[in-house]
């Protein structure tokens, strides 16, 4: 193994969860859930984030891993250091690959339904390949502000999380890009609404069917899942996708996104309509530890609407 077994008790971690635990005593499980039946697979991934600020995505995995019930968390050792980009345009890279392998063992030895919880959107690149690799004719609901379509060539930032999807799609960095890729006809991007110039161009060209906020709907989302004539759904749920006036723990907040009662009632037809692949819950990066609890009752809502039974 090329990466630490265990992460040195970090003054950061330990400040943060000591703090939660004063003002804090929501745990999934509660009232507003239902019965819960998911391994939640926790990868506090950073390093496919372009931010300044991209640690602070650990500090949202470690304070959703601490409202998460432990018997059904396993948690993913994630390089302490940045890693380097192996002369690719990728930035990172060696982290990613690390990170990537070890998703892909541990999701193999998981029976039910796996719930990945980022870290950055990276993180679902293992979890979307393993998922599509046991499910047949599998959609994917994004979620996301961003379509994170890009190529290694037109990603302004080298950051991974903006190319994850386009690599899934088969269009990636060879040691990345899956070996039976996603069909773009059952990709569904839903709540997106900052598309860079070749993202959209890309959008448009491949007719990848795009669900603006406003025009995001239970009725919606099971219309296009239909079209796709897929016969089960993996649902990404990048944080951002909600209107940051709802939810603040975001690096790269784009306005007019969706409400929490909207992505909840979305992710309910999801379900409905559908058996669920897996489903990843990513880009919480909150400023510190009481902003981190501010947003955690949204977010074990949106958990417990994902993975509850
Ligand atoms: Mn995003």
């Amino acid at each position: 193994m090329s990466f630490a077994r265990t992460r040195p008790s970090s003054s950061r971690t330990s400040r943060s969860r000591r703090a939660r635990s004063n003002d804090h005593s929501q745990s999934l499980g509660g009232s507003h859930t239902g019965r819960v039946a998911a391994t939640f697979l926790v990868v506090p991934q950073w390093q496919g984030s372009g931010s300044s600020r991209a640690m602070r995505l650990v500090d949202g995995a470690e304070a959703i891993r601490g409202d998460l019930p432990t018997t059904s968390t396993v948690l993913i050792d994630v390089p302490l250091g940045a890693g380097n980009d192996e002369g690719t345009r990728v930035s990172r890279l060696s982290s990613l690959q690390a990170v990537r392998d070890a998703q892909l063992i541990a999701l193999g030895s998981i029976s039910g339904l796996a719930v990945t919880i980022g870290g950055d959107c990276g993180v679902e690149l293992a979890s979307i390949q393993h998922a599509a690799a046991v499910n047949d004719a599998m959609a994917v609901v994004w979620l996301d502000a961003h379509p994170d379509l890009h190529t290694a060539e037109s990603s302004p930032s080298h950051a991974f999380h903006g190319m994850v999807l386009r690599t899934l799609l088969g269009e990636g960095d060879p040691s990345l890009t899956p070996t039976t890729p996603l069909e773009v006809g059952r990709l569904i991007l839903a709540g997106t609404r900052a598309l860079d110039d070749a993202e959209a161009a890309f959008v448009d060209s491949a007719g990848v069917r795009l669900i603006a906020p406003e025009q995001l709907t239970a009725e919606s989302i099971r219309d296009a899942l239909t079209a796709s004539g897929a016969t089960s759904v993996y649902l990404h749920v990048d944080l951002d996708v909600l209107d940051p006036a709802e939810f603040t723990g975001l690096g790269f907040p784009e306005p007019f996104g969706v409400t929490l009662q909207s992505l909840l009632e979305v992710i309910a037809a999801v379900k409905a309509a559908l058996p669920l692949a897996g489903a990843g819950i990513t880009e919480f990066a909150p400023r510190n530890a009481t902003a981190a609890g501010d947003d955690l009752g949204s977010i074990l809502r949106i958990i417990g609407a994902v993975s509850s039974t």
